[in-house]
């Protein structure tokens, strides 16, 4: 963290998503994502508006949110959000080590305020939270933890489940990626850079491969320790529909279009949720025919990567395996990826092809293309 950084980011801190129903959205991420629930808010304890669970696996922790009472403030607001965009991610919360300031910061570098700076405290500490806004009904909350021993936040209650095995099927959140509209990826790019000071990885999707293929744009900026990246993609015209367009379509605007889970055991993890249920896209056997030439060796044998249908990429800094699982709800809108990293800070560029075929004869099986 560098003394002049004036957003400095500590990580991740969790994802939150408002859905139609967060019991049985728990029960999916238990047992098709291996998460914990490891905390609890609702009318049980005290909170009768609204139900969250809290999901962990390693650093990586999902918030699952849905309404109550649908009739009270924080009830509609979850109600309206899940009508108009299903169920999707409400909250990149960011943990940073002074709230007041990032949110001093971000505000008068433009960023829309949603919440002030406030502090929450129970008996296991105190919490300070602000929120500002990002693309379309997204937000950044800004989380102070300063020690906090509790479950969670104040107001959650440990479930008492035992802690998570970081080594279940992920560890860590790799990456969010956000979807907007035609023409204003550079301007959230812009975004970032002012208001929390990230800056550009060399990784982007230009012209050159949206025309070929592709058709979106992409580009990713990161913080400082390269913890916490966000790619950014706006749709391109290119010979089909573009798969961004199908997102805003289907999502009713700009949001969270997939996010990155951190393995280290790609292979154990893609055999344990296929089993439990989880479908990923399909690869092409014609795929891993040259890929040996190009990708060299890998911890994985060739056979186990076509075997599972999963991805790899090579770049200077080394290599990683990756894999993306379809549509986790009806809308064709939210995905997840699986990311085993042996050096490579890439995004699996020179997968781009076989991916975005991948989703495109997805496309075409939802009669979207
Ligand atoms: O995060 C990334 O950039 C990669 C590649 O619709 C990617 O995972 C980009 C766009 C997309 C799917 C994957
Ligand atoms: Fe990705």
């Amino acid at each position: 963290m560098a003394k002049d950084d004036l957003f400095p980011v500590k990580g991740m801190d969790a994802v939150e998503f408002a859905v139609g129903n967060a019991k049985q959205a728990a029960h999916f991420y238990a047992a098709g994502f291996g998460m914990t629930c490891t905390a609890y808010r609702g009318p049980e304890t005290g909170h009768p508006e609204s139900a969250s669970y809290v999901m962990e696996s390693g650093s990586a922790r999902f918030v699952l949110t849905s309404a109550v009472k649908a009739g009270s403030d924080e009830g509609r607001r979850l109600v309206e959000h899940v009508a108009a965009h299903g169920d999707g991610v409400v909250d990149l919360a960011l943990e940073v080590p002074d709230v007041r300031a990032a949110y001093e910061h971000a505000t008068a570098a433009g960023a829309r305020g949603l919440e002030e700076p406030r502090e929450v405290k129970d008996e296991d500490g105190t919490i300070v939270t602000a929120a500002i806004a990002t693309y379309g009904d997204t937000r950044h909350t800004l989380v102070e933890r300063s020690g906090y021993q509790g479950a969670f936040r104040p107001g959650y209650v440990a479930t008492g489940a035992e802690k998570p095995k970081a080594d279940r099927f992920f560890q860590a959140i790799d990456h969010c990626v956000g979807n907007v509209e035609l023409g204003k990826m550079d301007e959230w790019v812009n975004y970032y850079h002012r208001v929390m000071g990230f800056t550009n990885m060399k990784e982007f999707v230009g012209d050159d491969i949206a025309t070929e293929y592709s058709a979106l744009m992409s580009k990713v900026v990161a913080d400082g320790t390269r913890k916490v990246k966000f790619p950014l993609n706006e749709p391109a015209m290119g010979k089909r529909k573009s798969q961004i367009d199908e997102y805003l379509e289907f999502y009713g605007g700009p949001g969270v279009q997939h996010i990155a889970l951190a393995t280290n055991d790609i292979v154990g993890s893609v055999r344990a949720m296929r089993e439990a249920g989880i479908e990923f896209l399909d690869t092409p056997d014609t795929y891993y025919d040259t890929l040996g030439e190009w990708v060299g060796e890998t911890r994985v044998p060739l056979d186990e990567l076509r075997d599972l249908k999963i991805l790899a990429d090579r770049d200077e800094d080394g290599y990683l395996l990756q894999i993306f699982t379809k549509p986790v709800q009806d809308r064709p809108t939210v995905f997840y990826e699986l990311i085993e990293r042996h050096g490579s800070m890439g995004f699996g560029k020179g997968n781009f092809k076989a991916l975005f075929e991948a989703i495109e004869r997805e496309q075409e099986r939802r009669g979207n293309l």
